[in-house]
């Protein structure tokens, strides 16, 4: 038996790379071609795919030569793209081809270091692992077996790894949603019936009035900049509320920076505003509000004045802002994940949906909700218990798994996803250090692989097909356009050998996502209407749900029957769980509240830049780490001059938590008092742009009801050198 250590490994992994990928091509690479001069002559096809990095979800076309990407094209006749990628979507022709990449499964041995093993013998461990724990604790077994879902490749991995899990009598799958938008499709979900966007991104151009409520679009889906674009050309307001500048700011006619984490009492002082000046129609509020009286009660304390003392945003500003939103009669509010991820988010989207109700937003059309990471198309539950019988298993969210797995109850858990987007990572990474067995689909020397007792190399997405799904619940079909490198396989593939090997009877057979795609779509009524065949020549997708093919797609508002689809049409201002919005408090550990230490002054906020996708992949290419600068804090001046900072000093940014190095910038992009940094670099990768300690591993264990949270703690800045 063989076995490398890690340094070691990462120069195999690029033989094996550079071997698998002249198996591949017996032709002459394209690089080589070029440099020969003789480019011409090599056939050149081009494939249909789309970019599984975020829900705009951009269809493509790839060229390809001799087996390898060179290039992606955004497909023109996409409706919601209009033929427009970002880099991080171009950066997969330089991931596909990765030198850094792991290529080979392996497996942890007892001195630390990794034998190198095949694809059916990871196949075969695993099966067995699961076989052990349900040997040994019969239906209790489900409980001990977990995974957390990354942003998967394509709709039939996730499936597949799910079904996985139920052939164990496991639930437990973790979905990145608990870390990303989920405090605000949850509350949407209870509110409105709607757990998603309750509008499509081109009603924007019927909207009179447009708030990007910490949606920093711009930047964050680039290619949707163009409905935006077009909104104001039409004249739409666009008012964008962010403590930030960023490049959103330029799109808006009108910008409100308040102190992060006070979005709430701006809501509900919006309420008060639009109650007082009675600028809604009571018989329509009160058909969708059904306690409707009492929100003159929540909403009596937030005067103008008081929340400007709160979000520090002046009187005038906050007047013209509920103005806006008072006088216009079309207002669609476009939510960012950025509300989600303060503790009293819950009550602030209340505050938000409420006001839009109030105001007979909600329904018609220019008028809506829109989100980041929108509605996933339902069907899979049903599919799942299709096969393997209906199961009343309560899910566990990742509080209870971190529990569980400090407790030394977890016997497996499958990390597809880094570890690293939960706060308080370093304990997340200590818990998972008492899992016996930790198995790990991936493609580079992360963190998470080192957390890993078994590696599973994956697949890109243009080395399998697959379906996905978009912001607009657009469903988009992508071709295998290039063999993968080594023993790479696509997680439908190895989820399905898993499971068939465990329970061949229920786990269904399929050969490949195909397969897959039209066994579910024979089964799910509202897939009927989306045969394989049309998703293949819908250049941006096929909007789901469509229950025959002759039913039209759905376009603007989900809500056709001028109701709400919770069960009587209507929400509630007093939720039983959540109370009333006027318990309003600032986010736990934010310094401008009771909360405020006097060791930590600073506000913390983090997030993400055009140039990066999440914890992971984008780190590992250049096409993106070339805009990365480092861990950079930005800093206000005013802040800068009090603390003694100059343009690019070292420091220590440090929470009670812990500690990360990082430059300072100093701009007046933030506000005074408070402080930004991005929340993609990893320590592992090679690229040494992108190398720094991950943003979660100093920030604390903070949930609200629903979501993990990452936003808004004190902080401080200690100089170095
Ligand atoms: N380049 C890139 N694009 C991405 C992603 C990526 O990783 N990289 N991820 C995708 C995913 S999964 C998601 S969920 C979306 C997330 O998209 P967003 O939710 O928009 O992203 P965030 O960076 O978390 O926060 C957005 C903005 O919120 C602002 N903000 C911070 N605190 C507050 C506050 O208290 N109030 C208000 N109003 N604003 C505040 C920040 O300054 C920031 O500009 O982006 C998607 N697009
Ligand atoms: N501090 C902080 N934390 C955050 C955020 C933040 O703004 N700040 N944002 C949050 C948000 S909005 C989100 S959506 C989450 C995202 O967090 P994650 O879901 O962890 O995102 P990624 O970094 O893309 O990690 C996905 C990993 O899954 C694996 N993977 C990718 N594709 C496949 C596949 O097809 N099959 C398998 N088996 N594995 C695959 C890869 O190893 C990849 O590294 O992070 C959240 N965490
Ligand atoms: S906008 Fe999203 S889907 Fe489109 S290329 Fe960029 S990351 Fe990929
Ligand atoms: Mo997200």
């Amino acid at each position: 038996m063989e076995s490398y250590s890690r340094r070691h490994f990462l120069k195999i992994g690029a033989a094996l790379l550079a071997g698998g990928a002249s198996i591949m091509n017996d032709a002459p690479s394209a690089s080589g071609m070029l440099l020969a001069g003789k480019t011409g002559e090599l056939p050149t096809e081009t494939v249909k795919g789309y970019c599984p990095f975020c829900q705009v979800r951009c269809t493509y076309q790839a060229r390809v030569q001799a087996g390898k990407v060179v290039s992606l094209t955004g497909e023109k006749d996409n409706h919601w793209t209009g033929g427009a990628m970002c880099p991080k979507g171009m950066s997969m022709v330089e991931l596909v081809a990765s030198p850094y990449r792991l290529t080979e499964p392996m497996l942890r041995q007892p001195d630390g270091g990794w034998e190198r093993i095949t694809y059916e013998r990871a196949v075969e461990i695993v099966s067995e692992r699961m076989a052990e724990v349900m040997r040994k604790h019969g239906p209790k077994a489900g409980d001990r077996i977990a995974l957390t879902m990354p942003l998967w490749d394509c709709r039939e991995s996730e499936i597949a790894a799910l079904m996985a899990l139920r052939a164990a009598g496991s639930v437990h799958a973790m979905p990145p949603g608990e870390t990303c938008v989920s405090s605000a499709s949850n509350m949407l979900g209870l509110m409105t019936g709607v757990n998603c966007g309750s509008t499509k991104v081109d009603e924007l151009l019927n909207a009179e009035t447009v708030v990007l409520w910490g949606a920093n679009v711009n930047e964050l889906y680039p290619p949707y900049s163009r409905w935006l674009e077009q909104a104001r050309e039409k004249g739409v307001n666009i008012l964008y509320v962010d403590p930030r500048k960023t490049l959103t700011s330029l799109l808006a006619d009108m910008q409100l920076r308040p102190q992060p984490g006070t979005d709430g009492v701006l809501a509900i002082g919006a309420i008060r505003y639009v109650l007082e000046t009675r600028s809604y129609d009571e018989s329509r509020a009160r058909h969708q509000i059904e306690d409707f009286d009492e929100l003159t009660r929540d909403a009596a304390d937030y005067t103008p004045e008081k929340v400007s003392s709160i979000t520090g945003v002046p009187v005038d500003r906050i007047t013209a802002f509920y103005q806006a939103i008072a006088r216009s009669s079309r207002t669609i509010v476009w939510i960012g994940g950025a509300l989600s991820r303060y503790t009293n988010g819950i009550h602030c989207l209340r505050s938000i949906i409420l006001l839009q109700a109030l105001r007979d937003n909600l329904i018609g059309s220019g008028k809506g909700m829109l989100t980041f990471q929108s509605g996933k198309p339902a069907g899979d539950e049903e599919f799942i218990d299709h096969h393997f019988g209906e199961t009343k298993a309560p899910k566990m969210n990742f509080r209870r798994l971190r529990n569980t797995m400090e407790k030394g109850a977890l016997d497996i858990l499958f990390l597809n996803s880094s570890y690293r987007r939960y706060p308080d990572s370093k304990g997340v990474r200590a818990a998972i250090a008492k899992v016996p067995f930790v198995v790990h689909c991936g493609f580079f020397m992360t963190e998470e692989t080192d957390a890993a007792s078994l590696f599973v190399p994956a697949t890109f997405s243009p080395e399998s097909q697959g379906s996905g799904y978009g912001n607009e619940q657009q469903v988009v079909w992508r071709e295998k356009i290039v063999q993968a490198p080594g023993s790479c396989a696509p997680s439908w593939q190895f989820y399905r050998d898993v499971g068939r090997k465990l329970d061949p009877k229920r786990y269904p057979d399929f050969k490949d996502p195909e397969d897959l795609y039209r066994q579910f779509q024979a089964v799910i009524p509202s897939w009927k209407g989306m045969p394989l065949e049309r998703l293949r020549k819908a250049p941006g997708g096929v909007v789901w749900p469509l229950f025959s093919e002759t039913e039209p797609e759905r376009v603007g508002s989900v809500f056709s029957e001028d109701r709400m689809l919770t069960e009587n049409g209507k929400m509630k201002v007093v939720d039983s769980l959540f109370g009333r919005i006027s318990e309003w408090d600032y986010p736990k550990g934010s310094p401008l509240g009771k909360d405020r230490k006097e060791e930590y002054p600073l506000v913390l906020t983090q997030g993400k830049e055009l140039y990066h996708w999440q914890q992971t992949l984008t780190n590992y290419t250049r096409t993106t780490a070339q805009f990365a600068h480092g861990r950079y804090v930005s800093v206000n001046p005013g802040t800068a001059e009090k603390q003694g900072l100059q343009q690019g000093d070292k420091v220590m940014l440090e929470t009670f938590v812990g500690g990360i190095e990082c430059w300072v910038n100093i701009t007046d992009s933030v506000l005074d008092g408070t402080i930004f940094t991005p929340s993609f670099y990893n320590a592992k990768t090679p690229l040494e742009e992108n190398r720094s300690e991950h943003i979660s591993s100093i920030l604390p264990n903070y949930w609200d009801r629903i979501s993990c949270q990452h936003n808004g703690v004190g902080c401080r800045l200690r100089k170095l050198g």
